[in-house]
C-alpha cells in the first residue's frame, strides 16, 4: 500500500473528502504520536469523538463485555460487525477494529475484510494468536499462530481490501506468550514484509521495559501502536521520545462506565428514590443531544407532510347557570356532574378525541372549581357585569386558529370533525332539526340561524350554506336551524375575530356584547360565514331537564 499511495490514481481521491481509511492511514503513518481511545457501541463512539480523539479503538473486550460476554470470541464476527456498523455510524472518526486472530483462517480474514470495508470501518488489526482468542491479560502459556500462516492473513487481508488506505494492523503476542524480544522483532519482520500497515506491540508487564527494547530494535521499520493498559504509569512522553505512531488506551470507557453504572444502581437500589442521584448524572436532554434529536425535528420540517396545527379550543365557562338553582350554588353549570365527571371533562374529552388538546376554559362563577388538568384557565372576573364577547377576549391569544365552544355543550364527535375538515375561513354548526329539538323558537333563548339555502337531506347534496341572520329573535319562516354554541375560525377568518373584538373594545360596547352580536358585527363588515348543518345529536345544559337529557345522551 505505501507504493500505492504515491500513485498517480490516489491523487485525484485525495482533492475529495478523505475516506475514513485514508484518516486512519494518516493517523498511523504521521509524524506525530497520536492517540486512539476505545469504544464499544454508538453512544462511546459518539463520546469518544466529542472529546476531541481523532480515532476510535473498537475493542474486542469492550463490545464483548457490553454485550454480556466472555472476550473469548463468544459474540459472533456479524453480531460484531452489527455493531460496528452503529459505531461507524455515530462517529465521523476513523475506527481501528480489533479483529482478534481474524475470526478463523485467511479465508474469513478475506470476508471480514469485504464487510468491514463496506460498512466504513478504516482499519483492522488482527493478532498472531489461535480461534477462538483468549484475552491477553489470562494465563501466561498462550499459543501463537504459526508465522508463515499468519502472514498469509495480512496478504489475504490487504488483497481483498477495496479502500486503498484501508489499514491492516498485525499484532504481535510474542511478549504475552513469554517468547521474548527475538520472536517479537522476528514476526514483525516478517508481519512487515508480508504488508502489513503498522505492528502493534503488545505486553502485559506493568512496566514498559520490553515495548522499549523492542522499539530501540524495531527502529520504526513501520509505525508502531502501544497498548499501555498495564504499564499506564509510563509518561506518555516516553512513547513521543520513541516516535511511536499511536497509543490505544484500550478500555477506559468500558471501565469508567461499569464504575459509574455500579454506583448509581447500588445508590438507586439502597435508597429507592432518585432524589440523591439525579443532578449527578447526565440528563436526559444530554441523551437526547447525543442521540442527535434536533436533527432528526429538522428533518421532519423537510420531509414530513406539515399537518395543520389543530386550532386551539375556547370554552367559554364563566356562567353558573341559574336556571339550575341548588345545583350550581357552589359550581359553575360547566362542572355539573354527568355520570360521574364534570360536563367540563365530557366535552374536553371529545375535544382530545379529535385531536384538540391545546384547551382553554374561561373561568368566573366559583372559578377555582374549575381545574382539569388537560385545560388552561383563564378568568374572566367581571363575568357578572359581562357577556360572551368579553371572556373571549380574555382567552384569545394574539395570532392562531381557534374554536370557540360553550361551557354546557355536548355534542358527537362527528360534528367536530366536520367543523374542523371544512376549508372556510369561520364555520358554525346548526341543528337543522331544532323543532323536533323543542318546536318553541322562544322556550329559551336560542341562537337561531337563517341561511342561504334551507338544510337538504338530498341524497347527494352536501352544498354548502352561508349565514345570513344569526339570533333569538328570527322569524319563524326565516328559521333554518339552531347554532349549537360551536364555531372555528381560521386565517383570516380568526383575524377578522380578533379585528371585531377590538372594534367592540373601542367603542366599550365589548363588555355587554354576546357572540351573537359577534357573529352580527362579522357579517356586517362582509364577513362571510360558513354553516355546515347538522341533524340533532347535541345539547346544551340550562335546567335539570337538560341534564337528565344528558345522562341519556352520554350512556347511549
Ligand atoms: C482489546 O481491547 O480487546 C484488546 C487489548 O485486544 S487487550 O485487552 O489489552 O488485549
Ligand atoms: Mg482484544
Amino acid at each position: 500500500m505505501k507504493t500505492e499511495k504515491k500513485s498517480s490514481g490516489l491523487k485525484e481521491k485525495t482533492l475529495r473528502s478523505p475516506t475514513k481509511a485514508q484518516l486512519l492511514y494518516s493517523l498511523l503513518t504521521s509524524e506525530k504520536t497520536e492517540f486512539l481511545m476505545e469504544a464499544h457501541n454508538g453512544l462511546s463512539a459518539k463520546i469518544v469523538q466529542e472529546a476531541g480523539f481523532r480515532g476510535i479503538w473498537a475493542s474486542g473486550l469492550t463490545i464483548s463485555a457490553a454485550l454480556g460476554v466472555r472476550d473469548s470470541n463468544e459474540a459472533s464476527w456479524t453480531q460484531v460487525l452489527e455493531n460496528l456498523e452503529f459505531m461507524s455510524d455515530a462517529a465521523s472518526v476513523p475506527i481501528l477494529v480489533d479483529g482478534d486472530t481474524g475470526y478463523g483462517n485467511f479465508n474469513n480474514v478475506r470476508r471480514a475484510v469485504q464487510k468491514l470495508g463496506q460498512r466504513g470501518i478504516a482499519g483492522i488489526c488482527i493478532e498472531d494468536k489461535l480461534f477462538p482468542k483468549t484475552n491477553s491479560f489470562i494465563g501466561d502459556r498462550q499459543q501463537l499462530a504459526d508465522i508463515d500462516e499468519f502472514c498469509g492473513k495480512i496478504k489475504a487481508a490487504k488483497d481483498t481490501q477495496v479502500d486503498p488506505y484501508f489499514c491492516v494492523v498485525a499484532r504481535i503476542e510474542a511478549f504475552i506468550a513469554n517468547q521474548g524480544i527475538d520472536e517479537a522483532l522476528n514476526r514483525a519482520a516478517a508481519y512487515n514484509e508480508a504488508g502489513a500497515d503498522a505492528i502493534l506491540i503488545h505486553s502485559k508487564q506493568q512496566y514498559p521495559d520490553e515495548i522499549i527494547a523492542f522499539l530501540k530494535d524495531w527502529k520504526n521499520r513501520s509505525p508502531v501502536i502501544i497498548v499501555p493498559t498495564t504499564y499506564f504509569n509510563t509518561p506518555t512522553k516516553t512513547w513521543r521520545d520513541a516516535r511511536v505512531s499511536t497509543v490505544i488506551w484500550a478500555n477506559h470507557n468500558l471501565r469508567a462506565s461499569i464504575t459509574a453504572m455500579k454506583t448509581i444502581s447500588e445508590k438507586i437500589a439502597l435508597h429507592q428514590s432518585l432524589e440523591k442521584v439525579e443532578n449527578t448524572i447526565a440528563t436526559v436532554k444530554d441523551v437526547f443531544e447525543l442521540a442527535g434529536n434536533a436533527e432528526l425535528a429538522e428533518a421532519e420540517k423537510r420531509y414530513l407532510p406539515v399537518k395543520p396545527k389543530p386550532p386551539e379550543a375556547i370554552i367559554l365557562g364563566a356562567s353558573r347557570g341559574s336556571d339550575l338553582g341548588n345545583l350550581t350554588r357552589n359550581i359553575p353549570k360547566c362542572m355539573l356532574n354527568i355520570l360521574g365527571k364534570p360536563l367540563l371533562r365530557h366535552l374536553t374529552n371529545s375535544l382530545i378525541a379529535s385531536g384538540i388538546t391545546d384547551i382553554t376554559v374561561v373561568r368566573g362563577y366559583a372559578k377555582s372549581r374549575v381545574n382539569l388538568p388537560t385545560i388552561k384557565t383563564i378568568d374572566n372576573d367581571e363575568f357578572e357585569d359581562s357577556g360572551e364577547a368579553k371572556s373571549l377576549a380574555c382567552a384569545l391569544n394574539e395570532t392562531g386558529d381557534c374554536l370557540v365552544i360553550y361551557g354546557d355543550v355536548l355534542f358527537r364527535k362527528y360534528i367536530l370533525d366536520r367543523i374542523l375538515s371544512v376549508a372556510e375561513d369561520i364555520v358554525l354548526a346548526a341543528d337543522a332539526l331544532w323543532q323536533q329539538r323543542d318546536p318553541n323558537p322562544k322556550s329559551r333563548t336560542r341562537d337561531l340561524v337563517c341561511c342561504s339555502r334551507i338544510f337538504s337531506s338530498g341524497y347527494l347534496d352536501d352544498g354548502s350554506a352561508t349565514l345570513l341572520e344569526i339570533g333569538p329573535d328570527l322569524e319563524l319562516e326565516k328559521i333554518m336551524g339552531e347554532w349549537i354554541g360551536l364555531a372555528r375560525f381560521n386565517g383570516d377568518g380568526s383575524a377578522a375575530l380578533r379585528q371585531t373584538i377590538e372594534e367592540l373594545r373601542s367603542t366599550e360596547m365589548l363588555d355587554q356584547a354576546s357572540m351573537i352580536d359577534i357573529f352580527n358585527a362579522l357579517l356586517k363588515s362582509g364577513q362571510k360565514i360558513h354553516v355546515v348543518y347538522t341533524t340533532g345529536h347535541w345539547l346544551d345544559v340550562d335546567n335539570p331537564e337538560d341534564l337528565a337529557h344528558a345522562q341519556s345522551f352520554l350512556k347511549s
